[in-house]
């Protein structure tokens, strides 16, 4: 067993795809990297919803995840965009500065929790292509996947930089190269480095704006079989306007890992 972690599913993946959860399951169990169960963790909460209305309220809640995962020795695996922007600033914030730290020590002491350490907080992209390696998922690949793809990488995987120094924002690659470690191969296009449109809370209150500026993102793609995507909700809003499949990355990853279609949750092959 390679790591251990605690596993922090968000609100999205249980609620609306369970097939991703199954996917990750299958790929996490095939790379023997270690899961524990945040039994009580809640929403992270969305950076994009209550970051922008009650800076407090968030540091709390994402303070109490945080928690549950020191209370297992762990660090935390994410698998959703959204879900890192909230707890992985949050754990960056709190290591810099002391007196948000105590703020929300205070606030677990109330409800009978501590934080002792801020555990990490890693995105399973982020893991795989910075701590696992690639050569190392490459040996595990027996079924080499020939397709071309459309790689999205969303915002908070790579935004705010301070808080992201594996890599640069302006012209990242380690996803493409995460992808083509199946065998796929990643194609370029105008508004890849676009936002699908979703974040924000912008899909909630302003849909059309924000499924044009998906539909953008998406006339932009040319030559590719599928998109892919390391978050669940770039899938929801991507999946709503592509003409091509919108497939997770541990989908990809599970099937050129031996993985049936059925173990990562998909209708058919790609
Ligand atoms: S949890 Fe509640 S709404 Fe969500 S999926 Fe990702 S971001 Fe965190
Ligand atoms: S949802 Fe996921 S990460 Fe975000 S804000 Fe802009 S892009 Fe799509
Ligand atoms: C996007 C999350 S992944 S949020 O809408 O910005 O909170």
């Amino acid at each position: 067993m390679s790591k251990t972690f605690s596993f922090f599913l968000g609100c999205l993946i249980p609620n609306r795809f369970p097939e991703l959860e199954k996917a990750s399951r299958f790929v996490c169990d095939a790379l023997d990297i270690g899961l524990e169960e945040m039994e009580g963790a809640s929403c992270c909460p969305a950076p994009g919803v209550i970051k922008s209305f009650d800076k407090t309220l968030w540091y709390k809640v994402a303070g109490r995840n945080l928690s549950l995962a020191a209370a297992q020795g762990n660090d935390i695996l994410v698998l959703c965009n959204g879900c890192y922007g909230t707890l992985k600033d949050v754990s960056m914030v709190l290591r810099e500065d002391e007196g948000k730290l105590g703020m929300v020590r205070d606030s677990l002491s109330a409800i009978g929790r501590t934080l002792p350490y801020v555990p990490d907080v890693v995105h399973i992209v982020e893991h795989l292509c910075f701590d696992y390696g690639f050569d190392e998922i490459r040996k595990r690949v027996t079924s080499p996947l020939s397709v071309n793809v459309a790689v999205h990488y969303g915002c908070h995987l790579l935004k705010p930089a301070r808080y992201r120094g594996f890599t640069s924002f302006e012209d990242p690659t380690f996803f493409d190269d995460l992808v083509e470690t199946t065998g796929a191969r990643s194609v370029p296009y105008l508004e890849k480095n676009s936002c699908c449109g979703a974040g924000g809370a912008v899909r909630s209150g302003l849909k059309d704006l924000s499924l044009d500026i998906a539909r953008k993102k998406i006339a932009s793609i040319k030559g590719a079989d599928c998109i892919v995507t390391p978050c669940p909700f770039c899938h929801m809003q991507l999946m709503g306007v592509s003409e091509i499949p919108v497939i997770y990355i541990t989908q990809l990853l599970g099937l050129a890992l031996g993985g049936t279609p059925e173990d990562v949750g998909m209708e058919g092959p790609l």
